[in-house]
């Protein structure tokens, strides 16, 4: 990566750590201005930015305002870089239709609103139900929606829980059988995934896709 770029992709990074959305807005704008790839100043910008500040958060070292501040930024850098990454790909068939969700008592929605948006640059059609999601509201959903795939993410160890919440919830009402199930978020692994009977895992947004392909079986 040339010096500029790595400099410009500081840019973001150190606005989003000074806890600033105008500076982050100005900085993700010079990076698409210079041709930088929207995906590549979320990941190498905004997600790097929010982690550092997360594990200063963990470490006591900020707080909640800070994270909060944060999240701002990172809301107002995806704000401009969401529909830039849905636009990449410009697909007229879609692959499939895929119900997302932040699991209920979970308020993040970074991540999750990432993994729409490059969904959607992937062809698929994606209904985000938003974030802290009552149970029985995403079960309604699938109900009427017939989705292909439901996504679900947690980014606490508490509301993990409410992702295997879903799926035995899915499964007392037979529907269980009509949807795949991906489950995603910071503190989700593989093994989480297995233990709850989801049907896939999704380490980031573009592992979300791939798994996703392979769970409808889309060879492309
Ligand atoms: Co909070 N928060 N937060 N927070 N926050 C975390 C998650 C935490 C890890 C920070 C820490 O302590 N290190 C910690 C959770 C600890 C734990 O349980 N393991 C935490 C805490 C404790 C809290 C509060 C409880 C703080 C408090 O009030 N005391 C509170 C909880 C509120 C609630 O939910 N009820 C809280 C609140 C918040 C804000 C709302 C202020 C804000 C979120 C703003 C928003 O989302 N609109 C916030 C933020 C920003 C963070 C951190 C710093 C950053 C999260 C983020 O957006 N990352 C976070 C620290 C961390 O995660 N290390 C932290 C960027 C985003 C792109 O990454 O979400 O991981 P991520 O998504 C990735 C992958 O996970 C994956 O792909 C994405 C893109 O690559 N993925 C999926 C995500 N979902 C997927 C779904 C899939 C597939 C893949 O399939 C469906």
């Amino acid at each position: 990566m040339s010096g500029d770029v790595k400099e410009i992709l500081k840019k973001v990074r150190d606005a989003i750590l000074e806890y600033n959305p105008d500076k982050t807005v100005e900085a993700v704008n010079e990076a698409l201005k210079v041709g930088l790839s929207p995906m590549k100043i979320m990941e190498k910008g905004v997600t790097q930015a929010l982690k550092e500040i997360g594990k200063m958060f963990e470490e006591g070292k900020v707080f909640l305002p800070e994270l909060i501040m944060a999240g701002e930024a990172g809301k107002a850098a995806l704000k401009i870089l969401e529909p830039k990454i849905k636009e990449r790909k410009e697909k007229i068939k879609s692959y499939g239709k895929v119900l997302l969700a932040t699991v209920e008592g979970d308020i993040h929605d970074i991540g999750k609103s990432l993994v729409g948006a490059v969904l959607m640059a992937n062809g698929f059609e994606v209904i985000d139900l938003g974030a802290d999601v009552p149970t029985d509201k995403l079960i309604e959903k699938v109900k009427e929606l017939k989705p292909d795939v439901v996504g679900l993410s947690a980014l606490m160890t508490t509301t993990m829980l409410n992702q295997e919440k879903v799926i035995k919830k899915l499964e007392e009402t037979g529907l269980r059988g009509t949807v795949k199930v991906i489950v995603g978020g910071a503190p989700v692994t593989e093994e989480w995934a297995k233990r709850i009977g989801a049907d896939a895992y999704g380490a980031d947004a573009m592992d979300a896709v791939k798994k996703i392909k392979e769970l409808l079986n889309i060879k492309e």
